[in-house]
């Protein structure tokens, strides 16, 4: 207990307190505590009553300006991507981009440009666990010396939908349920799968969503997408089509269903703290920028169309050119202040890029502005600090709620001859420099009846569902297959399992057949399909496992170890794994640590109980004979080992350690490994091929 005389007893003007106050501490005479209008507070511990036991005042603004406030902290929560994290950073440059755009921050090599970029899961809301399946949203606001550009995309890079119509729709069914307000964060419900069933233009986006996309190992190590196909203009106004892509330097990565599933209950923050840990250590997350760049002969020329937002173009048929690079450097300063009231915007653009036809595209134009009115509840959302331009900001735009800006003069509106009198006239319109729309800049002609229709490319809802699956090793395959089987398994409406599968078989038979066996159902007729299937070729870009990094950089790894254990090797451990990036975190049955051997207490970074191995990419376990045989009767030991063995983690162990493997059911093979060297190169990966002896996958 600290020290009594760091304490005083506070006073207030009716008596004493029962708290105590510390003394020290920043209430020097330039900190004095005030309400809001800046009158000084002599007393933060008692409200004003008429007597010591008597009612309380109204009179006492202090109290009620507190509560006031308190009472509206809240904001409404997005409505979808209710949930996120989000870091500053900049993107530097790699060369001048000034063949395809003039956009300013793509011309200089090596400039920096400051960003704010959030991360966040779509359904659940903003106090739901991090780690449910779903799309992560990867949002950039870029503070331009032309103002703000937002790109705001996903880690996958098609949608559900086509059409912006439909988006509703598709948020209700995957939110959770209107009468019942469950499940808080998951797809795996009736109503999504109801809604998903019947709408077969959302077959490929399912089958990213069932893959490993969705249950990321770090929000470090996904993929971001741009999504829609934009445009670029050069200065000579000359057109090319664009679709953005992030990677990250870490390479992607994804963990194993039963690992998220239970890293739901060891660590609900668990991307959130992952994000802010590593920037705070200083391991700062990168992307890499990447562009394809393409013509209209090569749109032309595809089987499906650039405007279709449940497309991709494969790598492989238009390679990336990467363009420069984002890092996140600095964590917020205030999680509300920036992360909850940043407003991203697809309609921000900068002269240089723009929008294209896509149908969701043009709808999200419109979408995001307005959920900021309400959200944010002004239209002067623009003037809070985070989403405020870093270049001026000049218009006749004035008054509205919350107004911070103190505008001169009389001139507030255009055009004027303020000037001419000896006054500010304002701004005026630049012809020149200003954002001009690109199909205005190639006089390329934009009319039609109107019509709600879509393209007849569209409806061609399964080629590259069938090309993603073909793309997949065959453990991916398995993968998605069971989450299928998982889902659908949730589902209580009677005919809506039979109604999905009957569309995967126009994906692929296998598939489907495998789908319908883990239902114990019958394969159901084969839906019909608007457009004949094409056979794409495979596109191994597409394939997690085909390009994860063998790395331990931004990897952590448990050791577990407990009284007697030699402490010469856990420091072995600790230093070949930080010599090669990763991080190390030491696990004890106690808190506080264990008494190695010759009795001196080695401190532990987590209680065993509440440090279970899905926070680790390996564990290590380094025990004595004694604590080894202690820990076979501790079942959160016997579960780590166990856990980490499901999870196709690398194990380390010395031989004293051997019965706990035994017991928690690890069999020997690449991954299973003594504590040396080839547990260092063990760790710095996963052992799908050991997934068949762990589980039973559709
Ligand atoms: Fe969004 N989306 N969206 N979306 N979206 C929102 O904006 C919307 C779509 C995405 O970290 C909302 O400020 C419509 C595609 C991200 O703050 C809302 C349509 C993609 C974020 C909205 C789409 C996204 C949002 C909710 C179909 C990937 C989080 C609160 C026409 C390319 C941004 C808000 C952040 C957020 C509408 C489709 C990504 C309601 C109408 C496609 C990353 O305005």
């Amino acid at each position: 207990m600290a020290k009594s005389e760091e304490f005083a007893t506070a006073v207030g003007d009716g008596g004493e307190t029962h708290q105590q106050i510390p003394k020290k501490g920043p209430h020097t005479a330039e900190a004095h505590l005030t309400t809001n209008q800046g009158i000084r507070v002599s007393d933060n511990q008692n409200s004003l009553k008429a007597g010591a036991r008597g009612p309380t005042l109204l009179e006492d603004f202090v109290l009620r300006e507190k509560i006031f406030h308190f009472d509206h902290e809240r904001i409404p929560e997005r409505i979808v991507h209710a949930r996120g994290s989000a870091a500053h950073g900049y993107f530097e440059n790699y060369k001048s981009l000034a063949d395809i755009t003039k956009a300013d921050l793509f011309q200089r090599p090596g400039e920096k440009t400051p960003l704010f970029t959030r991360f966040s899961t779509v359904a659940g809301g903003a106090g739901s666990v991090d780690t449910p399946r779903d799309v992560r949203g990867f949002a950039v606001k870029f503070y331009t010396k032309e103002g703000n550009w937002d790109l705001v995309g996903n880690n996958i890079p098609v949608f559900f939908i086509q059409d912006a119509i439909k988006f509703p729709d598709l948020v209700h069914a995957v939110k959770m349920e209107a009468d019942r307000a469950f499940p808080q964060a998951g797809s795996a419900h009736d109503t999504f799968w109801d809604w998903a069933s019947l709408m077969p233009e959302s077959t490929h986006m399912l089958m990213w969503a069932m893959s490993d996309r969705t249950i990321p190992r770090s929000l470090r190590m996904i993929e971001g997408f741009g999504v829609h196909t934009f445009q670029m203009v050069n200065a000579k106004g000359k057109v090319t089509f664009v679709k953005f892509h992030w990677r990250p330097k870490l390479g992607i990565q994804s963990t194993v269903w039963d690992e998220s599933l239970k890293l739901q209950a060891a660590d609900n923050d668990y991307h959130r703290r992952d994000l802010w840990e590593s920037i705070a250590m200083g391991a700062f997350p990168e992307w890499e920028l990447g562009i394809q760049a393409f013509d209209q002969k090569l749109a032309d020329s595809l089987p499906y169309d650039v405007l279709d937002p449940t497309k991709i173009i494969p790598e492989e048929v238009v390679p990336l050119r990467m363009i420069g690079r984002m890092v996140l450097d600095r964590n917020p300063d205030n999680f509300f202040a920036e992360t909850e009231q940043v407003a991203y915007c697809p309609a921000n653009i900068v002269p240089g890029i723009d929008f294209t036809n896509d149908p969701l595209l043009q709808g999200r134009l419109f979408s995001y502005l307005d959920t900021q009115k309400s959200r944010l509840g002004t239209a002067n959302f623009h003037q809070i600090p985070v989403n405020a331009p870093k270049c001026p900001v000049m218009n006749f735009q004035r008054d509205g709620q919350m107004q911070m800006n103190v505008p001169k003069g009389r001139a507030n509106y255009e055009p004027n001859s303020l000037t001419a009198h000896g006054e500010e006239g304002g701004p005026r319109e630049c012809p020149m420099t200003g954002f001009v729309t690109a199909n205005a800049v190639t006089g390329e002609d934009e009319q039609g009846e109107k019509l709600r229709v879509r393209p007849e490319l569209f409806a061609d809802h399964y080629s590259q569902a069938r090309q993603f699956w073909k793309s997949m090793t065959e453990n991916e395959q398995a993968h998605i297959a069971s989450s299928f089987v998982f889902e659908l398994s949730k589902v209580g409406l009677e005919q809506v399992p039979a109604r999905m599968i009957a569309n995967l078989r126009n994906v692929d038979e296998d598939l489907a057949k495998r789908v319908a066996d883990g239902m114990n159902l019958d394969l159901p007729k084969k839906a019909q399909a608007r457009r004949e299937v094409i056979d794409l070729d495979p596109s191994p870009a597409l394939s997690i496992q085909k390009k994860m990094k063998k790395t331990l950089e931004g990897r952590k790894v448990g050791i577990l170890y407990a009284d007697g254990s030699d402490e010469a090797e856990i420091k072995a451990v600790r230093n070949a794994v930080e010599k090669d990036g990763g991080t190390v975190f030491l696990v004890a049955p106690k808190v506080g640590g264990a008494k190695v051997k010759g009795g001196a207490l080695l401190k532990a970074d987590g209680q065993l109980a509440g440090s279970p191995s899905q926070l680790f990419d390996a564990v290590a376990v380094v025990l004595s004979a004694k604590g080894c045989e202690m820990l076979l009767t501790e079942g959160a030991a016997v579960q780590f080992v166990m856990d980490a063995f499901g999870h196709l983690k690398a194990i380390g162990a010395n031989d004293a350690s051997q019965p706990l493997l035994d017991k928690a059911g690890v069999v020997a093979d690449d991954g299973v490994t003594g504590l040396g060297k080839d547990f260092v190169a063990a760790a710095q990966q996963r052992f799908f091929e050991r997934e068949p002896s762990v589980r039973l996958l559709a």
